[in-house]
């Protein structure tokens, strides 16, 4: 954090928080709302931690007028929230439904009406069961699913919401979901995770198009995630895998997406898949560029896996937070170097944040300091790296709310602020007033 003596953070850098549908929303059944993959995911035997679901997650359907009370005590300028395609399209194409569109415009009213600009982003992961039922992601009708359900949205928030994002993380979904079992839809195939690369990158640049065509004013941007990938051991075998999953988690959508061309491995495995025109198709200009980002990956090789890599154990004396991800917040910083001399666009943080298992202490309070000190490292290596010439723009805490995290259910909490979920009561954490007093002082108050 900057003090006397080091330079301000910009005055129009932007503050804000990040949620996406599932984790938070619940009312998995109400108001026309139809199954997605995490659903379907969830009802599978041993998929989740203690069989937790969505079902209810956060109650935010229900109570974010609350929700966007506690960002506006935090002073945040922006909020990044997903939209659940099954809850606007149920069948995954076709007739929308009311109440579900209903909801996002109610939404997106209340966080204008409390100061703060909406961040939209289409897709975090909730596909559609039905559209899965077709074959998902590894169908190429994919994309113009995708299309028509960016046109619907478009159409219904552009007049008030002019920041978007197609996806979030590519990389993680579809890798979890078609290689390595770890999310929806659960399947460990080369060719069904190759096909979904190529037709989510085709979705892209299609729904890129139709928000520049429909939105006026529109700020596109696409969510990576991106981290060091280092080998586990100094072995030739570890440095091999590392590269191969450096392409399939940091390279195989920035680069077509942005650069016009697959990454070298990645490349050779996808021309079954690839036509004449795909990479025009999938490299359209966009404003800027999304960055998640949590730690460094330690890999290792795994011969029988789907792709000859898997996640190694980073060195024993590594620094960790709570849930066991290393923390090194220099790797951030040259991260966003690394961004901004390779592709040259604006940086959004759109994720950052620490994993952790609070819970309040005998006065109700949640000292979170492990928290604290993960931010704070984290955005002083980011403010180093505006100082060394990055070109970032914002940053948005992962997460506001504790709320459903993926296989670990409710155990992992990211929230600064915590929720009680057999009550849904809100408290915010001491990171909360540790995020609030940040954003204060890098305003100038
Ligand atoms: C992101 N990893 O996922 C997601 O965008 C969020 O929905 C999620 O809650 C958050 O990070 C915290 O997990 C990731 O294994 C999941 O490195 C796993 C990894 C990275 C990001």
């Amino acid at each position: 954090m900057p003090t006397a003596d080091t330079p301000a953070w910009p005055r129009d850098f932007v503050w804000g928080v990040s949620t996406s549908s599932y984790q938070i929303e619940g009312a998995a059944s109400e108001d026309g709302r139809a199954p997605s993959i995490w659903d379907i995911r969830c009802r599978q035997q041993g998929a989740i931690a203690n069989g937790d679901t969505g079902d209810v997650a956060c109650d935010h359907y229900h109570r974010y007028p609350e929700d966007i009370a506690l960002m506006r005590e935090l002073g945040v300028a922006a909020y990044r929230f997903s939209i659940a395609w099954p809850r606007v399209l149920p069948r995954g194409r076709g007739s929308p439904n009311p109440k579900g569109l209903d909801f996002y415009d109610r939404l997106v009213d209340a966080v204008l009406a409390a100061g703060i600009e909406p961040w939209a982003c289409l897709y975090h992961w909730d596909l559609p069961q039905a559209l899965q039922d077709r074959g998902g992601w590894t169908r190429r009708d994919s994309a113009g699913w995708f299309a028509d359900y960016a046109v619907l949205m478009a159409q219904r928030l552009g007049d008030r919401v002019k920041r978007w994002a197609t996806f979030n993380e590519f990389a993680v979904f579809t890798l979890f979901g078609y290689a390595i079992e770890w999310g929806a839809p659960g399947r460990a195939d080369r060719a069904d995770h190759l096909a979904a690369i190529h037709h989510v990158n085709l979705a892209h640049g299609a729904g890129v198009d139709v928000l520049r065509d429909l939105v006026p004013g529109a700020s596109i941007g696409a969510i990576h995630n991106r981290q060091a990938v280092w080998p586990e051991q100094d072995l030739p075998e570890h440095h091999e895998a590392a590269a191969l999953l450096d392409e399939h988690w940091n390279r195989a959508f920035p680069e077509p997406q942005l650069l016009g061309h697959y990454p070298p491995r990645i490349a050779a495995a996808i021309e079954p898949y690839l036509r004449a025109g795909d990479l025009a198709r999938i490299c359209r200009p966009i404003d800027w560029f999304g960055l998640n980002h949590y730690g460094p990956i330690f890999v290792k090789p795994d011969p029988q896996g789907t792709w000859n890599f898997t996640w190694g154990e980073a060195p024993a004396d590594a620094p960790r937070s709570e849930i066991g991800w290393p923390i090194y917040p220099e790797a951030f910083r040259d991260e966003l170097l690394e961004l901004t001399r390779r592709f040259r666009l604006p940086i959004y943080v759109t994720e950052n944040g620490a994993g952790g298992q609070d819970g309040p202490g005998p006065d109700g309070s949640i000292d979170d300091h492990h928290r604290i000190a993960y931010l704070s490292a984290y955005t002083g290596a980011l403010h180093e790296a505006l100082a060394a010439g990055a070109d970032v723009r914002g940053y948005f805490v992962w997460s506001l709310l504790d709320n459903f995290e993926w296989g670990a259910g409710y155990a992992n909490r990211f929230g600064i602020v915590y929720v009680d979920f057999a009550t849904q009561q809100r408290t915010p954490k001491a990171s909360a007033r540790w995020y609030a007093d940040l954003i204060r002082h890098a305003r100038g108050g």
